[in-house]
């Protein structure tokens, strides 16, 4: 009895580490294949005080890429409406750029699962709690802009019909005439 449990963990580890190598490595090999086929949804920023395509829609998986062609810089913060709560961990903050040849800052995000992924600046927009108990993101009174406060929804989704509705600009990383600020 003891022998025979002692035998088959023992069996198990010398065999173990070859086949977890092997499925990392076919993992590798998918996440590869999974990010040269699905290129980033870009969302751009100038002086206007928005988010330029402010809902899109991404793939699990499939990066969002925040551009700021703004001389400004701004955040990006997730909240959830429910309970007025930021993410720890889509919270972003971009440099602004003098404008078209010199660097333009960017960050990142991805989503595993799909879902609802609601944002905004914390510089140019504040949380408040509507009278149904929700909470969105209203223009700040001193910040100037076209009224519509710096805010936006990410949908994760596997959705055909949503992702195809993304706007023509969300797949260029740079808006040559959308500098500003
Ligand atoms: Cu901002």
């Amino acid at each position: 009895m003891v022998k025979a449990t002692s035998t088959r963990p023992a069996h198990l580890l010398r065999r173990s580490p070859l086949h977890i190598a092997a499925m990392v490595g076919a993992a590798a090999c998918m996440a590869g294949t999974a990010q040269a086929a699905v290129p980033p949804v870009y969302v751009h920023m100038n002086g206007a005080n928005m988010f330029l395509e402010n809902v899109v829609a991404v793939r699990p998986g499939q990066p969002v890429v925040f551009v700021d062609e703004d001389t400004g810089a701004h955040t990006i913060i997730g909240f959830n409406p429910a309970t007025g709560a930021t993410s720890k961990r889509f919270e972003g903050a971009v440099q602004g750029t003098p404008g078209p040849g010199h660097p333009v800052h960017t960050y990142s995000i991805t989503f595993k699962h799909p879902g609802l992924k609601f944002y905004y600046c914390s510089v140019h927009a504040e949380l408040t709690q509507e009278p149904g108990g929700r909470y969105v993101a209203k223009k700040r009174p001193t910040v100037h802009g076209f009224g519509d406060p710096m805010a936006g929804l990410i949908i994760v989704t596997t959705d055909p019909h949503l992702l195809a509705d993304d706007p023509k600009t969300s797949s260029e990383k740079i808006l040559p005439g959308y500098f500003g600020g």
